[in-house]
């Protein structure tokens, strides 16, 4: 029996853990509480990180589908074999129909494995499609269009300094359950405990009455898809009281204050259910705080008004004074500073656009929501390969069904996972990587979005088979073999630099990154300490240092933002008797996957519909009946359940289930029942960003 420190990466929390290991397998998992971040805490998920491992569903050898379907057999072959026919098919397919007839997505566990960051990116970026697709426009891309809007870089995301608040407002968001995002805070419960032992408030804005509202100090209740009237009111209310403290280095305010005007808490109560008193209260409490911030997550990000949203958000923290002090919303300073090492470029908008409906490109990508028509519409341009890297979009993105339908027309279709799922089972290819505790690992995304300044490296913990491969191998791999196929050959210092880049392992680069740096924070200190090193609280005054804008200072009315406030007006409130669906996540759920693993599955099911009594009755339903919910582009059916936690007028559905599929191997997730709520999602209903609206989708329930 050995103890062994380890990491979870199955979340933004990258809670540290300590394993027992005998003979060769996981048998012990509990938080590491000597972790600097986490300390000690850890959730259901983490203590499956062994059971992922361990799974026999998981692929540890390339498999080729033969035949289609539910006659589709998987037949494994060499690595030799599945980088060659998959280097031959995509040049191929770009040599017949050019750049763009690829396409990439990018899913999310992409961003908690350091390979993928590393080379994965890099190998996306080999490749001149248009068509890279990604997560992000169906999750923050608001956040993040916004960051580089106001602060001149995507990635320079303010993080709520939670552990030092006096008052957090939170908008669609459960950090109980979601243990954070957008803001790394493992040990949420007890960070919470914290603050309202130290007299601080949290509250909680969401239309169902959350995990995280339950332990909140004052839950309300929102209409989904209208927090953007709220925040607006609470804008301009601070904005009328005179008691606005901006900073110097924000411009354009007074045409902040004129454009808020118009946005009353009264206009705002008839939008959103919210009432004027409450929003006249909650912006005078905000403003009386020794320290406050608004923090908003998927709620208000997946909606049709996320980027409005999002800058609201910026600009209560902004104009109260508390973006960039104590207790506010604040910038983090990582040993590896992915933002101010330029490891990520800023971000730019609508250098082109989409093929068939015109959407602008944020950073290079492509909304997702476009993704299947690029696929299904002839002509110059039409993707006819796919690359699928961790990723789900059948299950995660907006009318999964329809993708789940036209995958089939593709000409070939490469899969980097280690599960045969709702998508991959279209691949011809499936290649999969080494699993997390196989892989070293330190985490250049979230350290940066953490609540305290701290570093840690985790050496893999089982070492791979010789017929296994890490991640950064294969995109190494598919990359290369694939650029000395194209016809239109790349010029020598592109592919020497390609080369370059792809050549070292992540650990070296990591290694050379933090010498660069220069935080103080070496390899060797690391592994020293690998349960992580503290590097102190968040620290105030970066601004506008920092800024990466022209001329390092904000302008608080970016004109993206301000046309959509015409859009915003136009916005009509709910039809009588109309249900708007939203999302949600279960502590046990982890996205699209993990369905196969009893640990994960065990206990009450999770996957109904959640419903208003009041609502199920007016519809002469009753509790546990198996209803027909029905939106413009699908209908489902799934078990109601009555719950007064959920506002009136409003229905809930999780997302990641609907499996079961033909040609699934993923053997106890067949036995998980529920739908998938992105059969129901809309690939129509769009934030200004691009981002894809989950929330507040109009459905019939029967
Ligand atoms: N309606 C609705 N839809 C949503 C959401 C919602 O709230 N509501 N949430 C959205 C959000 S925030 C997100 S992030 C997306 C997530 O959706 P996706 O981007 O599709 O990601 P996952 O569902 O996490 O799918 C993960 C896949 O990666 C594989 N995988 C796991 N670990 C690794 C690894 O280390 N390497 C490789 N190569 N593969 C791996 C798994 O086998 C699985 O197939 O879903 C989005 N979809
Ligand atoms: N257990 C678990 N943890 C996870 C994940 C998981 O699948 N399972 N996924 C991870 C990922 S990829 C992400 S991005 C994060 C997300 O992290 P969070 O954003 O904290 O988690 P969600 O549960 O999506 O929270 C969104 C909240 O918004 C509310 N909401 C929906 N519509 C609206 C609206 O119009 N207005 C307002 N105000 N609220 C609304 C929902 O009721 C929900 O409570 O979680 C991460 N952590
Ligand atoms: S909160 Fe849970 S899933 Fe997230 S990193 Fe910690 S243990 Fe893993
Ligand atoms: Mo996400």
């Amino acid at each position: 029996m050995e103890k062994r420190l380890g990491v979870c990466n199955l979340c933004e929390a990258i809670c540290g853990l300590e394993l027992t290991i005998e003979d060769n397998q996981v048998t012990g998992v509990r938080g590491n509480p000597t972790d600097p971040l986490s300390r000690g805490h850890i959730c259901p998920k983490g203590t499956a990180i062994g059971d992922i491992y361990a799974d026999p569903d998981r692929l540890k050898h390339p498999v080729m589908r033969v035949g289609e379907g539910a006659e589709a057999e998987w037949k494994e072959i060499s690595w030799e074999a599945a980088f060659e026919l998959t280097a031959n098919r995509l040049a191929e397919v770009i040599n017949e129909h050019g750049d763009d007839a690829l396409a990439i997505y990018l899913g999310n566990p992409n961003v908690h494995a350091l390979g993928a960051l590393t080379h994965g990116v890099t190998m996306a970026n080999s490749f001149r499609t248009r068509n890279k697709f990604s997560a992000t426009s169906v999750d923050q891309l608001p956040h993040q269009l916004m960051s580089w809007l106001l602060y001149g870089h995507q990635l320079l995301l303010p993080i709520p300094d939670l552990d030092r608040t006096d008052y957090i407002l939170m908008f669609g968001a459960n950090p109980m359950v979601s243990n954070g995002s957008l803001m790394t805070a493992p040990d949420f419960p007890n960070r919470i405990r914290a603050l309202k032992a130290r007299g601080g408030s949290m509250v909680v804005v969401d239309p169902r009455r959350t995990e995280t509202a339950k332990v909140s100090t004052e839950h309300v209740f929102v209409r989904p898809g209208t927090d953007a009237w709220v925040l607006l009111a609470l804008l301009n209310t601070v904005l009328a009281s005179g008691n606005a403290t901006p900073p110097a280095y924000v411009d354009n305010l007074d045409a902040v204050r004129y454009a808020v005007a118009a946005f009353t808490a009264e206009h705002a109560e008839a939008m959103s259910g919210v009432s004027a008193a409450t929003i006249g209260r909650l912006a005078e409490e905000f403003m009386a705080a020794p320290s406050a911030v608004a923090y908003g997550r998927m709620g208000v990000s997946t909606q049709e008004f996320g980027t409005v949203c999002q800058w609201a958000i910026q600009m209560l923290n902004l104009v109260t004074g508390n973006l960039d002090r104590v207790g506010g919303a604040m910038l983090t300073n990582p040993a590896i500073n992915v933002v101010d090492m330029g490891l990520l470029g800023p971000g730019h908008l609508g250098r082109r656009s989409s093929r068939v409906r015109g959407l602008k490109e944020f950073g290079g990508e492509l909304p997702v929501s476009v993704l299947c028509e690029e696929i299904e519409t002839p002509g110059v341009g039409q993707i006819r390969a796919l690359i699928t890297s961790a990723g789900n979009p059948v299950l995660s993105t907006p009318n999964g069904a329809a993708l789940d339908r036209a995958l089939p027309g593709l000409d070939f279709m490469v899969a980097i996972d280690f599960y045969i799922n709702e998508t991959t089972r279209h691949a011809s290819v499936i290649l999969p990587p080494a699993s997390a505790l196989e892989r070293d690992h330190y985490d250049l995304v979230f350290h940066q979005l953490a609540v305290r300044n701290t570093a840690r490296f985790t050496p893999a913990i089982f070492t791979i088979g010789r017929d296994q491969r890490q991640d950064w191998e294969i995109y190494k791999a598919i990359a290369l073999r694939t650029q000395s196929r194209l016809a239109r050959k790349a010029p020598l210092r592109r592919s020497l630099e390609l080369r370059a880049r792809l050549q070292f392992s992540p650990t070296f680069l990591i290694a050379n990154l933090l010498r660069l740096g220069r935080s103080g924070v070496t390899m060797s200190k690391l592994r020293a300490h690998p349960e992580g090193v503290d590097l102190g609280p968040l620290r105030a005054g970066q601004f506008p240092q920092r800024l990466r804008t022209k001329n390092k200072r904000v302008d608080a009315a970016p004109a993206l933002v301000f046309d959509d406030l015409d859009r915003l007006q136009r916005q009509q409130p709910p039809a009588a008797g109309e249900l708007l669906l939203i999302g949600r996540r279960g502590k046990q759920d982890n996205n699209s996957w993990g369905h196969n693993l009893h640990r994960l599955t065990k206990g009450r099911e999770r996957h109904q519909l959640f419903v208003n009594p009041g609502d199920l009755a007016s519809r002469g339903l009753s509790d546990g009946a198996v209803v027909t919910v029905t939106s413009r582009v699908g209908s489902v059916q799934v078990e109601a359940l009555a719950t007064d936690d959920i506002m009136p007028g409003v229905v809930s559905l999780p997302h990641g289930y609907g499996h079961g599929r033909a040609g699934t191997q993923m053997a106890n997730a067949s036995q998980v029942r529920g739908v998938s709520i992105n059969d129901l999602t809309d690939p129509e209903r769009l934030d200004v960003s691009g981002n894809a609206a989950f929330s507040g989708v109009p459905v019939t329930v029967s």
